[in-house]
């Protein structure tokens, strides 16, 4: 053994010490003095280390649309793993790679044929603004460099993200952020859209606020606008009905790209494949990730459509088109994790089921209105938004309270931002657990009332 190995490995690691885990979007200081720990999963349950059954009403972070340790899904990430580790995929491929973009390009609607492969949503999103500059820029426009994305929005965490992003605590510890950026209101307003099934109906003329973007600005100056379809992150922010088509429409008056953000709504969550195809709106980019694969390996991808990528396949062909990618750009281990789970979302049925249960779904979550501090409830497909009346003095404490009891009390998994409670279970969810999770809902918003 070296010296210098012999100098690092010479400290054991203390058994079950929390301490140099610097968790993610988490309350370091509280976890770690009464952790939340879970230790296995399957089908519609987490289980703890002390082996409680935990009801999934978030399908992780809305990735496990197909469920938890779903058979075919880990059969196929063993297999990969015996078969082929990793392999390069600049200037080389692996089957599985190709096999999958051609299963999510045939899922897109229209032309959206070409996939872009990363690991995060985050990467997904840098990975799609950084192809519409790059695009204006083979087209002689690189003039148009402006950004356009939306208050309440979240695109993830990287610079690009944080940028178009329009969530105040992620933007503003963070210094100056990309320039040349500038924001869509919001959607939301609830003396207007309180408790809507569905799509509201006020709101589609705040997509004209895109207008006066294009007055300020110039349209040969703005190179794309992006926008959840459904703000999932920001509290379930359903699109007010003829919104997407009227920023669709204006955006093809200026010739700017559209990219849908579909890093939650993609694979299912609304019923369909992509919110796009429910919402009958066609972007020029959508940026995927989560439940791709079920959340079993990190991926995330563009699908772009077939202009953009043609407008790069120019010059001489020994030449690399776009200086852009991963070390790790359609994994073996995602990729088959992948095809597993769209065979897998195929053959239960599993978007068809997201449809036919939606109203079951927003029935049930209806029956909460009444219950202490309920403030608003929001719902669109597999998805549900609860606001719930901050504590005085203390905004988010009512909802991490939630959070909190929910685990340890109830035996049930709740995300939170703010004081929303928002719920995405899996897909398998069946309507018996439906009742059981609004239930257990319900008894822990009487808990923290
Ligand atoms: N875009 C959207 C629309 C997202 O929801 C990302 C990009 C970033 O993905 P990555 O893989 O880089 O995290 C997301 C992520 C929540 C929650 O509780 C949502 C996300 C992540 C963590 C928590 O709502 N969405």
């Amino acid at each position: 053994m070296s010296a210098a190995h012999e100098q690092f490995s010479g400290r054991d690691a203390a058994p079950n010490d929390l301490e140099a885990f610097w968790l993610p979007f988490t309350a370091n200081r509280s976890f770690k003095k009464n952790p939340r720990m879970i230790s296995g999963a399957k089908d519609m349950h987490y289980i703890t280390p002390e082996g409680r059954k935990i009801l999934d009403g978030a399908a992780g972070l809305w990735c496990c649309n197909a469920g938890h340790n779903r058979k075919p899904i880990v059969e196929a990430i063993q297999k990969q793993a015996a078969e082929l580790d990793f392999s390069p995929t600049f200037q080389f491929g692996h089957p599985k790679a190709f096999q999958l973009a051609s299963r999510i390009a045939q899922m897109a609607p229209g032309d959206l044929d070409h996939v872009f492969y990363t690991n995060s949503g985050s990467e997904a999103v840098d990975t799609a603004l950084k192809i519409a500059l790059a695009y204006w820029n083979a087209r002689g426009q690189g003039q148009r460099t402006r950004l356009i994305g939306r208050e309440r929005g979240y695109h993830g965490v990287g610079f690009g993200g944080i940028s178009v992003g329009g969530i105040v605590n992620n933007r503003k510890f963070f210094g100056g952020l990309l320039t040349g950026v500038d924001h869509l209101p919001h959607t939301y307003n609830r003396a207007e859209q309180a408790f809507s099934v569905g799509q509201p109906e006020w709101g589609a003329h705040l997509a004209d606020e895109l207008e006066r973007i294009v007055t300020l600005h110039d349209a040969s100056t703005i190179a794309a606008v992006i926008v959840e379809p459904m703000a999932g992150s920001t509290g379930v922010l359903p699109p007010p009905k003829g919104y997407l088509e009227r920023l669709r429409a204006i955006c093809d008056k200026y010739g700017i790209l559209l990219i849908f953000d579909e890093v939650i709504s993609g694979f299912g969550r609304l019923g369909t494949a992509f919110a796009a195809e429910r919402f009958g709106v066609q972007p020029d980019m959508i940026c995927f990730a989560k439940a791709v694969n079920s959340g079993t390996v990190p991926m995330g991808g563009v699908i772009a459509r077939k202009g953009i990528y043609d407008t790069f396949m120019k010059g001489p062909e020994h030449v690399i088109e776009l200086f852009h990618g991963y070390t790790y750009s359609g994994h073996p281990l995602a990729a088959a994790a992948g095809l597993a789970t769209l065979d897998l979302y195929r053959e239960e049925g599993m978007f068809e089921h997201t449809k036919a249960i939606e109203q079951r779904w927003a029935d049930a979550v209806m029956t909460l209105r009444s219950l202490p501090n309920v403030l608003d409830i929001r719902t669109l497909g597999l998805v549900a938004g609860i606001d719930l009346a901050s504590r005085p003095d203390a905004f988010g404490q009512r909802a991490f309270d939630a959070m909190d009891k929910g685990f340890r009390d109830h035996d049930v998994m709740i995300r939170i931002t703010g004081d929303t409670l928002a719920l995405s279970p899996p897909l398998m969810i069946t309507e018996a657990q439906i009742d059981e999770l609004i239930d257990k809902v319900g008894k822990v918003i009487r808990a923290v009332a």
